[in-house]
């Protein structure tokens, strides 16, 4: 399995109860490694644009809100098959569903303040990591 890369956003929801380490230490546990992160306050325009796949959604307007409600922490994690790993240490997206040990089952207040976003595809995570990122930004 090569190398893979993947995109992660720390949530307004961890941010704001000082979890931004322990999200990232399951990360790491997870067999990622943090090879590119800022802590940024994303804007409407950004938000909109980050999630534009779901702008019919009925939860799109809650999202950007929420989305931009507080600091959030952008990263790009690497490591053997990046993208499916971060999608299992995770968690199922509504956390009463997700599995024990995941990030959203420990740390997830709702469906909507679900602490993490993880890449869903391989094809997103480079559309996703160019998005916040310019490339001498990421040291692998
Ligand atoms: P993500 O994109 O953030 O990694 O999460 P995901 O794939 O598990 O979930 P997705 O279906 O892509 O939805 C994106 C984010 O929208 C919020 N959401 N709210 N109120 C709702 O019913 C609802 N459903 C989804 C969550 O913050 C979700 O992570
Ligand atoms: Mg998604």
């Amino acid at each position: 399995m090569a190398t893979e890369r993947t995109f992660s956003i720390i949530k307004p929801d961890a941010t704001r109860r000082n979890l931004t380490g322990k999200v990232t230490a399951k990360l790491e546990e997870a067999g990622l490694r943090v090879v590119a992160s800022r802590r940024i306050r994303m804007t409407r325009e950004q938000a909109e644009g980050f999630y534009g796949v779901h702008r019919e959604r009925p939860f799109f307007n809650d999202l950007v809100a929420f989305m931009t409600s507080g600091p959030v922490v952008v990263q790009v994690l690497e490591g053997e098959d990046a993208v499916a790993r971060n999608r299992e240490v995770m968690g199922a997206t509504n956390p009463a569903q997700a599995d024990e040990g995941t990030i959203r089952k420990e740390f997830a207040e709702s469906i909507e303040a679900n602490s993490v976003h993880g890449s869903d595809s391989p094809e997103n995570a480079k559309i996703e990591i160019d998005f916040f990122f310019k490339p001498e930004e990421i040291v692998g």
